[in-house]
C-alpha cells in the first residue's frame, strides 16, 4: 500500500505504508513473501488429489505467526467418498477450532450452481483474502469464479512473456468487485512452505490443539518432546482429555521442532 502522486502519464511514489501483516516462506537459502496487508488466508484443498496434512499444517502456522485468519476449504464435493474421506481427516481440525467449509466448483458458473459457493462468497465479501493450495484443488477455477476476467489478464501476462503455459508463476492481486472491497490474491508456492523463520519453541503456541494444554508441564521451559510431567504429551491420544491431540499433529509437531531446531541463525 503506498502513497503516490499522478503527473502527466506517470506516477510517483511517495511513501509506502507500514504492513499489517505479511505472510512469508523461508527455507535455507531465500525468503519470499507471500503478500501482505492480509484478512484471510483461504488454504483450498480437495477430495482429490489428496492433501498432504504437512503442508496443511506449515500453511497454518505460517498465517498463526502472522496473526491472520485461515480459512480451510475442502472442494469437490460432488466426488463422493473421496470428499468423505478428506472430509474426515479434516475432523481434527474443525476440533481445534478452524472453520472447514466444504466447496464444489464444478458447474460453479451454471444457471444453478451448489449452494456452497453461497457461503465462500459471503465468508470473502469485504476482505482481502489470499488463496493458497497445492495444484489440481481448483484454485484457478475459484478465481476464475469470483474473478471473471482473471483469465484473460492471464494470457495477456503469457503472452507478453512469450510462454505458452498458463499457470501461475507471480502473485497477483484480483478485485473481485468496482468497488474495491473484495480481493482476491493468487499465489503460487505452496509445495515448499518453509518455517525457517520461526523459533522451535514457538511452534507449540501456533498449533492451536497443542497451545490449548500449553501451562501444565512441569518444567516452564518444557519442548513437549520428551520431558516428565509434560501437560502436552498427556493428552495424546487420550480418550478421557477433553480436546486430545491426535497423533500425526504430535508428529508433525516432533518433525517440525527437529527441522527448525537444526538451523543456525547467524
Ligand atoms: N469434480 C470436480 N472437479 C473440479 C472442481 N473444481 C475444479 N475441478 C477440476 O479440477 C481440476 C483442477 O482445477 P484447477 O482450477 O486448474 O486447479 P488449480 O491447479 O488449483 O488451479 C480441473 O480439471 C477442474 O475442472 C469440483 O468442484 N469438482
Ligand atoms: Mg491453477
Ligand atoms: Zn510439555
Amino acid at each position: 500500500m503506498v502513497d503516490w502522486m499522478a503527473s502527466e502519464d506517470e506516477g510517483t511514489i511517495e511513501s509506502v505504508r507500514p504492513r499489517r501483516n505479511l505472510l512469508y516462506r523461508q527455507d535455507e537459502i531465500r525468503t519470499k513473501s507471500f503478500a501482505a496487508n492480509l484478512d484471510q488466508v483461504l488454504i483450498l484443498l480437495a477430495a482429490e488429489p489428496e492433501f498432504s496434512e504437512r503442508q496443511l499444517a506449515r500453511a497454518l502456522i505460517s498465517a498463526e505467526a502472522e496473526g491472520i485468519t485461515p480459512l480451510i476449504v475442502l472442494n469437490k464435493s460432488d466426488l463422493g467418498i473421496l470428499f468423505d474421506h478428506a472430509w474426515a481427516r479434516l475432523q481434527p481440525y474443525r476440533d481445534m477450532g478452524y472453520d472447514v467449509l466444504p466447496l464444489c466448483m464444478k458447474n460453479a458458473d451454471s444457471a444453478t450452481p451448489p449452494p456452497e459457493l453461497a457461503s465462500l462468497d459471503s465468508r470473502l465479501r469485504g476482505k482481502v483474502t489470499l488463496v493458497l493450495g497445492p495444484s489440481g484443488v481448483g484454485k484457478s477455477t475459484l478465481i476464475n469464479h469470483w474473478v471473471p476476467n482473471a483469465l484473460a489478464s492471464t494470457n495477456e501476462i503469457s503472452r507478453a512473456l512469450n510462454s505458452g503455459k498458463h499457470t501461475t508463476t507471480s502473485t497477483s492481486w484480483y478485485w473481485v468487485d468496482a468497488e474495491k472491497t473484495t480481493a482476491l490474491i493468487d499465489s503460487p508456492g505452496f509445495q515448499e512452505f518453509g518455517l525457517h523463520h520461526i523459533e522451535p519453541t514457538r511452534l507449540a503456541q501456533l498449533m492451536p490443539d497443542l497451545r490449548h494444554h500449553l501451562g501444565n508441564c512441569k518444567f516452564y521451559n518444557c519442548t513437549h518432546l520428551h520431558e516428565p510431567g509434560c501437560g502436552v504429551i498427556s493428552h495424546i491420544k487420550n480418550a478421557s482429555s477433553a480436546l486430545p491431540i491426535n497423533e500425526i499433529r504430535y508428529q508433525i509437531y516432533t518433525e517440525l521442532f527437529s527441522e527448525l531446531s537444526q538451523i543456525r541463525h547467524w
